[in-house]
């Protein structure tokens, strides 16, 4: 299914004049608003193969009708939200769950969509059918080489999947670590880890880079190898300027300061990029902002201050992504929901004033430096991100539209009502 200029045309009209009040009212409000706007219209967040069907937890699984069979089926559904919201124009596959084996034709599929390839992210932390050796023990850190070469050459591979499709990195998280206390040498697994790394790091192109994720438990709960961002900052300073930390905002103990975590990776050139999700309890991948969306406010508030300071490109400086998925959402809602909470984010932040906070600072005025945050934070952009989607061709209301348009409807009478996509 593919949607028609004139079904978003027809949506907008209706929505047109309502938007257009609030819209008004929002620029004589905010200084920038021209250029918040331009700078929304730019930003894109990727979508990652995985979330597309509806996940499940270790209990069950409830699935919902029309979820893509293939992975032609999850380019074509990235290519629905992409009309919709004009900010997903990018895809993350997760490789054996997806595997590109006509990558010129998927290629071909995506382009005519306006989508391309995000990272590539590798999977050594299950058994694949036909695997010759376990990585219950782990993998890139395991104590027999040669299961640490098997998951090399898996990574190996993965970064020949994503030339041919055009991917600039692979992302790398590992399940690996202990469950028990005396189980495993803590500094070997790292030296193992680090020297299986080098070898994927030789195997990189030139113009890629790697991104080590962290994540302090789960699958494993006495340890994890790569366990939060010092260990991640540890290996991708020993292994060159193309290796940085990636940052799932899910994968902290709770309360940590991610924002502050954030900035310093910024710092010192080593933040590889996000996956976003929210959580309350521990890596439970909910809706971008359903939970805790101060926060997300106070990330941007960082990358935005310490990106302008570092001279980057808002859009392209590092990964956006989202790493989100499951049980009673919609999948295609669920990813709408999550790259507008993003924008929300971005955009607050886009309306704080650096200058004067930076006097606030100076002057230890805590009071005025809390009220410039909040004030941005406590301000409706939505106007703003409406306004940047209809600018590109997409619908003001993005959830509606998908509604009002009966996608769903439409996916379920093409693909059935009984559909399993591959992932968690
Ligand atoms: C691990 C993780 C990692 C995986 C994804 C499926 O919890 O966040 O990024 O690749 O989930
Ligand atoms: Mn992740
Ligand atoms: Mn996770």
């Amino acid at each position: 299914m593919q949607l028609e200029k004139h079904q978003i045309q027809d949506l907008n009209q209706d929505a047109l004049p309502s938007h257009q009040r609030k819209f008004n009212y929002i620029s004589g409000e905010v200084k920038n608003a021209e250029e918040v706007v331009k700078k929304l219209e730019a930003f894109n967040i990727a979508i990652p193969s995985w979330a597309l069907g509806t996940g499940g937890t270790r209990f069950g699984r409830f699935s919902g009708g029309g979820e893509p069979r293939s992975l032609e089926e999850k380019i074509e559904d990235v290519g629905l939200i992409h009309a919709l919201n004009r900010s997903s124009n990018s895809i993350s596959l997760h490789i054996p769950w997806d595997i590109p084996d006509n990558a010129a034709s998927v290629k071909a599929l995506a382009a005519q969509l306006g989508l391309h390839f995000d990272a590539v992210n590798s999977n050594t932390f299950q058994d694949q059918k036909d695997q010759a050796l376990s990585y219950k023990f782990g993998s890139l850190h395991h104590v027999d080489k040669s299961v640490r070469q098997q998951a090399v050459e898996h990574n190996i591979q993965v970064i020949n999947y994503g030339v041919e499709l055009g991917s600039k990195a692979l992302s790398v998280w590992l399940a690996d670590g202990s469950n028990f206390p005396g189980q495993l040498n803590f500094r070997n697994a790292f030296q193992n880890t680090l020297e299986s790394l080098q070898e994927i790091y030789t195997a990189l192109p030139d113009d890629w880079k790697v991104w080590v994720e962290y994540k302090p438990y789960e699958p494993n709960f006495y340890s994890t190898t790569i366990g939060d961002w010092g260990q991640s900052y540890l290996l991708a300073s020993k292994l060159g300027d193309k290796a940085s930390t990636l940052v799932d905002l899910g994968h902290h103990l709770p309360n940590t300061n991610i924002e502050q975590i954030v900035s310093l990776l910024l710092m010192e050139g080593k933040l590889a990029g996000f996956h976003f999700n929210d959580s309350k309890y521990g890596d439970d991948d909910l809706t971008v902002g359903s939970i805790n969306p101060y926060q997300l406010f106070l990330i941007f508030n960082e990358l935005v201050e310490g990106m302008d300071a570092r001279g980057l490109d808002h859009a392209t400086g590092i990964g956006w992504m989202i790493d989100a998925s499951h049980n009673v959402k919609d999948p295609i809602e669920d990813l709408l929901q999550s790259v507008e909470a993003i924008k929300i984010a971005y955009a607050q932040a886009l309306l704080v004033d650096y200058k004067v906070l930076k006097d606030a600072q100076l002057n230890n005025d805590v009071v005025k430096a809390q009220d410039i945050l909040q004030s941005a934070y406590r301000t409706d952009v939505r106007p703003l991100l409406a306004e940047a989607r209809l600018r590109a061709g997409g619908v003001i209301d993005p959830v509606s539209a998908f509604r009002k348009l009966n996608v769903r409807g439409e996916l379920i009478k093409e693909r059935g009502l009984k559909t399993v996509a591959t992932g968690l």
